[in-house]
């Protein structure tokens, strides 16, 4: 029997130990909060071997032109869409079929900056049927179809320098908007820059982008010349308006970092479009004459054919009283972001110590009330208090950017103190906070941005990667954070690297999309002028120095794969039908001397590769996709002759006996 003392003793370590124990429980549960590694969070993310992702999630390229998409929660990445940049691994922006599609008023664009990318919605809900996202640096706006994955149109925007807030939409998909960050005398024209103030403007604009295959501004708004940043449109009860984001009202022009961070507050443009849509129909517009290109892809040519547009409908807020109104915002406001309700509006204040809410409901109150706190061209500006639902105290430092989880809660990106803040936006109150590695810039939840978030997950885009991977040189790929956002308290999931500097993000369940995805291109459909749909109908066909080459694919030969009377200086067009009718059988062609891409051309489709033969001699060319067992013997010869060689033009593929 155990003495009374030494019982005692027991029992204090028996209570000790389990005093260490909940301690090291409490511990492990911080850490497992912020470290991945245990069953628990694996699990979470772990998509077995052929199982599908829960979500599709669309990351913008950013300098690298282009969208990438990932499956979520497992951060697989599925596919590199071509936006804004030439992919030689296709061919897009290569072959005469793409190249218009990067045609703009400053000629042929082959790169681009991709920053956010929207999706089309039906009743403020992603409805899985079109991405849009813009260009920053020469200002345009792709339409993506997402039942194939291709971008199907694009529309530059004039009068626009960085467009930045673009291209942010309206509920029910009409228009989208767009803006200049960085305004320039418009129209454009030879000035000292010292002249900003006098000279200097900003355009909002409003795209029209609910007739696919036709975007186009439907009308600008000529704005006083600070920097508009990002925008959101309004939805429910703000449904009609659209809010931007603009910094540097003290119309700085040279080292802003210093001098467009005095004022304590600057804007958000609140703009009522349905009024501007009324103002369009009086012709209370100027017709500004412009240049701009809209490119479109013709899905049974399979091409793309430009058009340019002349001139754009420009309205003036001086004239036309109530289309826009200011809200004070501090400080050098960011992301501008609607709650899902419609009623709220978060301004994202970069060097602002607070967040600051503005309600809806109370800017129409103070509108017609005339709570005025001045006018800037003509611009009443509204009166801080009388707009404001609430101010989000310590936040965190630097907040960029909100999304919401449709249970009540925003959350904010905060780069400098590199973190996610979690607040209930009608209390104002913070709930929790996490860190992110490192230097968070955009954040996304599925449907973080609409009326019925799905939620779930989050997803922080961050611009400093530092010691997250493998080191790899100087240049180290940005790094996304995926979140579970399903409890109180968020919790770290995964780190995986992402392609260009992804800034905006969109989700949608794959159950959406999945169903609506296409396989092939049917090939009866195909109307492209060089399609050829069976081999019988192959041809090679020279017109002057020109020669057509209408050439079939199908495993594992081309048709002809034997071509002789072709001479320096020709310039010969490769125009390759896959004949395939079957899922995931692409074929690509390649040849020596190619000076550009090879290409790659999906079941049903036409494709052209232009080549220019330098020499005599035999060139070897070959089917670039593995294709089949026998992909290595799809293979072929042209022979070069010197130019005015009287060598006659000659194909076939298998015996001469089928040449034609
Ligand atoms: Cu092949």
């Amino acid at each position: 029997m155990l003495g009374k003392k030494k019982k005692l003793l027991i029992g204090g370590l028996l209570g000790l130990l389990v005093g260490v124990l909940l301690v090291g429980c409490q511990q492990k549960k911080e850490t497992m909060r912020t470290e991945v590694g245990t069953t628990d969070v694996a699990s979470k993310v772990y998509v077995p071997p052929g199982k599908y992702d829960e979500f599709y999630a669309f990351l913008s390229g950013g300098f690298s032109g282009q969208v990438s998409v990932y499956g979520l929660p497992s951060g697989r990445l599925i596919n590199v869409i071509k936006v804004f940049a030439q992919d030689p691994e296709s061919g897009y922006g290569y072959t005469p079929e793409t190249k218009p599609m990067l045609m703009t008023s400053h000629g042929f664009i082959p790169w681009d900056d991709s920053h956010h990318t929207e999706l089309s919605q039906t009743d403020g809900v992603p409805n899985g049927r079109w991405l849009f996202i813009n260009a920053n640096n020469t200002p345009r706006i792709a339409r993506i179809d997402l039942f194939s994955f291709v971008t199907k149109e694009i529309l530059e925007i004039p009068n626009t320098a960085g467009n930045h807030a673009s291209p942010f939409i309206t509920p029910d998909s009409k228009y989208i908007t767009a803006a200049t960050r960085f305004s320039i005398p418009i129209p454009q024209k030879d000035v000292p820059i010292s002249s900003y103030a006098e000279n200097f403007k900003g355009t909002l604009s409003f795209i029209k982008a609910d007739e696919p295959g036709k975007m186009d501004v439907a009308f600008q708004i000529l704005m006083p010349g600070f920097d508009y940043d990002l925008a959101h449109c309004g939805k429910g009860p703000s449904y009609g308006w659209a809010f931007f984001t603009c910094y540097n009202t003290e119309q700085a022009y040279t080292l802003l970092e210093i001098n467009a961070s005095r004022n304590d507050k600057d804007y958000i443009a609140a703009v009522n479009w349905k009024k501007a849509e009324e103002y369009i129909a009086q012709g209370k517009y100027q017709e500004m004459p412009t240049v701009y290109y809209h490119n479109y892809w013709d899905e049974k040519k399979h091409m793309a054919f430009s058009e340019v547009k002349k001139s754009v409908k420009v309205i003036n807020p001086k004239e036309c009283p109530g289309v826009v109104y200011y809200l004070p915002t501090p400080k050098s406001p960011h992301g501008v972001d609607v709650s899902p309700d419609g009623e709220y509006i978060v301004g994202n204040g970069k060097l602002a110590t607070v967040i600051p809410i503005h309600s809806f409901s109370k800017m129409l109150k103070a509108i017609e009330q005339k709570a005025f706190e001045k006018e800037v061209d003509g611009i009443p500006v509204l009166k801080y208090d009388a707009v404001l639902h609430c101010e989000i105290q310590k936040p965190g430092l630097g907040p960029l950017h909100t999304e919401f989880d449709g249970k009540g809660f925003a959350y904010t990106s905060c780069f400098v103190s590199s973190e996610v803040v979690k607040y209930d936006y009608k209390s104002g109150k913070v709930v929790d906070r996490i860190p992110t590695y490192y230097s968070i810039g955009h954040l996304m939840i599925p449907g973080g941005d609409s009326t019925k978030p799905w939620g779930k997950y989050l997803l922080a885009m961050n611009k400093i990667t530092k010691d997250r991977y493998l080191p790899t040189g100087p240049e180290l790929f940005q790094s996304a954070q995926l979140y579970d956002i399903t409890g109180d308290k968020m919790q770290l999931l995964l780190d995986f690297p992402t392609i260009g500097e992804p800034h905006y993000a969109q989700a949608i369940p794959a159950d959406l999309l999945m169903k609506n995805v296409i396989k092939i291109y049917p090939l009866a459909e195909n109307e492209h002028p060089y399609a050829v749909k069976a081999e019988k109908d192959a041809k090679v066909e020279r017109k002057g120095n020109e020669v057509h080459v209408c050439m079939t694919m199908i495993r594992s030969h081309f048709f002809p794969d034997n071509i002789e009377g072709i001479m320096v200086g020709d310039t010969v067009y490769f125009h390759l039908t896959n004949l395939e009718q079957d899922w995931d059988i692409p074929h690509g062609f390649a040849i020596r001397g190619s000076d550009n891409a090879q290409i790659l051309v999906m079941p049903g489709e036409t494709k052209t590769l232009v080549w220019r033969p330098k020499a005599p001699g035999i060139h070897a060319f070959y089917c670039t996709d593995f294709c089949s067992a026998l992909h290595q013997e799809m293979q072929g010869y042209v022979r070069v002759s010197p130019e005015g060689s009287n060598v006659p033009l000659k194909y076939y593929t298998g015996t001469p006996i089928t040449q034609k």
